[in-house]
């Protein structure tokens, strides 16, 4: 890694994080929906809908970027992450290529700062000891090439998921 970059894993609420883009755990309407994506509609306003219906849905693990509106970050970066289906779906490949796919969109639009929620650990039921290993392996993979990105910030909504997503940092980060 370079010594530019740092990950950092927080508790919290992702709609409060001051930084260039927060991502959301979406569907493949990307028209909206409940947990973390239910509460970034809420947060950004009713103009996110609207420019979320002219970009015509998204394939699972790949992305989309809009405006924030209402929130303190500037942009929203929607991604649909697998639904599990027991393991042997693609689900793991599908999950990295969401958080590429992502950090890609960042790196086009010159985001410096961005923070993940935990893609697909809710109501798609992927086992979070095993989804933050992938997330961070693809942050890391990714950010062996750029520079540019200087703050990322995975934001848990539980005690369960920090846990899980700190140790995968430690043991990633600090082989
Ligand atoms: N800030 C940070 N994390 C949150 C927040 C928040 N405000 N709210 C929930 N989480 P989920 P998925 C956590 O279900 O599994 C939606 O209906 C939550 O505790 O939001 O990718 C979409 O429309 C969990 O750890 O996303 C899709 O249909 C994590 O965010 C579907 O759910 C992800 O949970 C996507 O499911």
């Amino acid at each position: 890694m370079s010594s530019c970059n740092t990950i950092s894993v927080i508790m919290g609420d992702i709609v409060d994080q001051e930084v260039d883009a927060i991502v959301n755990a979406a569907n493949n309407s990307l028209l909206g929906g409940g947990g973390v994506d239910g509460a970034i509609h809420m947060a950004a306003g009713p103009q996110l809908l609207e420019e979320c219906r002219s970009l015509g849905g998204c394939p699972t693990g790949e992305a989309r970027i809009t405006r924030g509106y209402s929130l303190p970050a500037k942009h929203i970066i929607h991604t649909v992450g697998p639904v599990w289906q027991g393991g042997n779906a693609g689900e793991d490949l599908l999950l990295a290529d969401s958080y590429r796919s992502c950090l890609e969109l960042a790196m086009e639009h010159e985001i410096r700062s961005i923070a993940f929620p935990g893609i697909s650990i809710g109501a798609y039921g992927f086992p979070v000891d095993r989804a933050s290993v992938i997330a961070v392996s693809s942050i890391r993979e990714f950010l062996q090439g750029t520079e540019l990105l200087t703050d990322i910030r995975l934001v848990c909504f539980n005690q369960n998921a920090y846990d899980n997503y700190s140790s995968a940092v430690d043991r990633i980060f600090n082989d």
